[in-house]
């Protein structure tokens, strides 16, 4: 089994990570098997669509989401991480979690990184995380999902959100785990206004330059809305999507975090091939 993949392809481009919810609200109103089998088949349609990673998540990080239970997230993720596991052996799968003992039993299904929004706050999670010796993403998060849009604040974005990092990826290197394993993400959207937002993107490449991969999600997010107003609806956001993920790539970003896997796969590879020309 290969491993999952955290460093950019050989030409540049960012591996691109599919986003599978499975969140009752996001799929199917037809109870639990059914939502299994949408997210199940949904990920097969990324991997046949170009992804060359899956994030799976069973607890809506959405601003004003309420927290699931340990068994309820178990529930959602462990049947599709296995039943995406049998169909595919290969999938590279990532599993979207704060929990300890989630991201434990979804490694022990198939998954081969931990993504974690908290950054491994949650007590044992770093000891957790070298037990499990896959690699981890550290995402960076002012307060929590049910408050932190109320009242963002920072002294300097780039450089707290660069501390924060700097200081979990610490927590981490603290219990032995290995640095090549470790990935940082500033959090798009995570207790953030329209301006930090923007300030975080434009300065990926400072992120990229503290020498450890960087992965970025932005797709369908909300500050495409605070820039063009008339997308309202999280479907209408693909312009900006793209947008961003191309300027990502172009910061020398790992991985990118998409919900529209065809259309960011082959605006990478357009724009490598221009480059090409490039003088
Ligand atoms: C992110 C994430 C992100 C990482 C979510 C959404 C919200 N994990 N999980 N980075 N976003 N690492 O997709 O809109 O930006 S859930």
């Amino acid at each position: 089994m290969l491993a999952f993949p955290i460093r950019p392809h050989a030409d540049g481009r960012p591996q691109v990570m599919g986003i599978v919810n499975v969140t009752p609200d996001s799929f199917s109103d037809g109870g639990r098997h059914a939502s299994m089998q949408a997210a199940r088949d949904h990920a097969l349609g990324l991997l046949d669509a170009g992804a060359d990673c899956l994030d799976i998540g069973g607890e809506s990080t959405r601003p004003g989401a309420e927290p699931v239970s340990v068994a309820q997230e178990l529930d959602r993720v462990i049947p599709v991480i296995e039943a995406i596991s049998a169909e595919r052996p290969d999938a590279q799968i990532s599993i979207d979690t704060m929990k300890p003992d989630v991201a434990r039993a979804a490694v022990h299904a198939g998954a081969g990184l931990w993504n974690d929004v908290n950054a491994l706050r949650a007590a044992g999670a770093p000891e957790t995380a070298m037990e499990l010796g896959v690699p981890v993403c550290l995402m960076h998060m002012q307060g929590e999902p049910r408050t932190m849009q109320a009242d963002p604040h920072y002294d300097d974005v780039v450089n707290d959100v660069a501390r924060y990092l700097g200081q979990r990826a610490g927590a981490l290197l603290s219990t032995g785990f290995d640095r090549e394993l470790i990935v940082l993400d500033p959090g798009i959207g995570f207790g953030k206004t329209l301006a930090h937002n923007l300030k975080l993107i434009a300065s990926l490449e400072h992120f990229v330059s503290l020498g450890l991969p960087v992965l970025f999600g932005a797709s369908r997010k909300r500050f495409i809305n605070a820039i063009d107003e008339t997308a309202t609806d999280a479907m209408d956001r693909l312009g900006g999507s793209l947008a961003v993920a191309l300027h990502a790539a172009r910061s020398g970003c790992a991985i990118v975090r998409v919900h529209d896997v065809r259309e960011t796969a082959q605006a990478l590879k357009v724009q490598v091939a221009i480059s090409r020309y490039a003088d």
